[in-house]
C-alpha cells in the first residue's frame, strides 16, 4: 500500500469517527491507526436492523369544547382570520385527536443517541404558533421565527432548562436556542397575544411523535420494554406498557374523554404535570 492511499484510508476514518460521533463503528475504516474504546455508555446507538415499531390511534370521546379565539385587541391578528379562528387546545376531528405528544418515558436504559444536527423551528404565523405541540431532543438546534407583520413576545418558561423571554417584531431574525436538559413539557406563551400557546418535549432521544390526524407513531425502536406516555395540555397523561420484540410492530392506542378536563390541572404553567397516570392494558 503506498503512502498517499494509507494517508487516504486515515483521513476517511477520521471522517467516518467524526459524523458518528465516534460511536462503536469498529470494523469500518479498518485499522486507521486510532483506537476507539470498547463499549461504555457513552457509546451513541446505532441501528442492528432489529429495531421495531410502534404505532397507535389517539382517539377522544365526548364533546370537545367550541371556543373561538378572540383576536380583537390586534387589528394584524384578526384580519388574519376574517371567519375567526377555533382554539387550538383542543383538536378533534371525528374522534380523533391532535396535538398529544407521545413518548418514550422510561426504558432506554443507558442508551445513548446521536444528537440531530437539523434545526426545529417554531413559528409565529397568524398570531398562532406553529406547531402547536413538537418534540426537539437535548442539545438539538432549535429556532424561533416570526412570519407576522406584528410584535410578538415569547415567552418560554423552562423549569430544568433556561427560560427565556423575548420580543420579536417584524422581520426580526430568528432566535436560536437549544435545551441541554430532558423537560416534558415547556410551556410556551406570548404576552402581546394571551391565546398564544404551545409546548416543547425535550428528550435526549428521538422517540417521541404528535399525534396528527389521530394517530402517532415511533420508528426505529430498539427491541425492550418500555413505558410510553401520551399527554395533552388539557386531558392529562395516560402511560402504557409496550414490549417491542426484534422487528417487531406494536400497536398501542390511548383514549381521552372529555369528562376527565374538569379532573386535569387548568392552564399548566412552568409545569410539572398531574400525577394521573391511567395504565392502559396491553394491545396486541
Ligand atoms: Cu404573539
Amino acid at each position: 500500500m503506498t503512502t498517499f492511499r494509507r494517508l487516504g484510508l486515515l483521513a476517511a476514518a477520521a471522517i467516518l469517527c467524526f459524523s458518528a460521533a465516534c460511536g462503536g463503528n469498529k470494523g469500518e475504516g479498518g485499522g486507521g491507526g486510532t483506537t476507539e474504546p470498547a463499549g461504555g455508555s457513552g457509546d451513541v446507538y446505532k441501528n442492528t436492523g432489529d429495531e421495531g415499531t410502534i404505532i397507535g390511534k389517539v382517539t377522544f370521546t365526548g364533546t370537545a369544547p367550541a371556543k373561538k379565539i378572540d383576536m380583537s385587541n390586534d387589528a394584524f391578528c384578526s384580519s388574519q382570520h376574517p371567519g375567526g379562528l377555533a382554539d387550538d387546545a383542543v383538536v378533534v376531528n371525528d374522534g380523533k385527536l391532535d396535538n398529544v405528544f407521545v413518548y418514550i418515558k422510561d426504558g432506554l436504559g443507558n442508551k445513548v443517541f446521536a444528537t440531530p444536527t437539523s434545526e426545529v423551528t417554531l413559528d409565529q404565523h397568524g398570531c398562532i404558533y406553529k406547531p402547536h405541540v413538537m418534540g426537539v431532543q437535548t442539545k438539538q438546534p432549535f429556532k424561533v421565527i416570526t412570519s407576522d407583520a406584528t410584535n410578538h413576545n415569547i415567552n418560554v418558561l423552562a423549569t430544568k432548562n433556561e427560560p427565556f423571554n423575548v420580543s420579536q417584531g417584524p422581520g426580526a431574525a430568528p432566535i436560536s436556542k437549544t435545551f441541554p436538559r430532558e423537560e416534558t413539557l415547556i410551556s410556551v406563551k406570548c404576552n402581546q397575544h394571551s391565546w398564544m400557546k404551545s409546548y416543547i418535549g425535550v428528550l435526549k432521544h428521538p422517540f417521541f411523535s404528535v399525534s396528527q390526524n389521530g394517530t402517532y407513531t415511533l420508528k426505529d425502536v430498539p427491541p425492550g420494554e418500555y413505558t410510553i406516555v401520551a399527554w395533552h395540555e388539557k386531558y392529562g397523561e395516560k402511560t402504557a406498557k409496550v414490549t417491542v420484540g426484534k422487528k417487531d410492530s406494536k400497536t398501542q392506542d390511548f383514549a381521552f374523554e372529555a369528562a376527565s378536563a374538569s379532573n386535569v390541572m387548568t392552564a399548566p404553567s412552568g409545569m410539572k404535570l398531574a400525577e394521573m397516570t391511567i395504565d392502559i392494558p396491553h394491545q396486541h
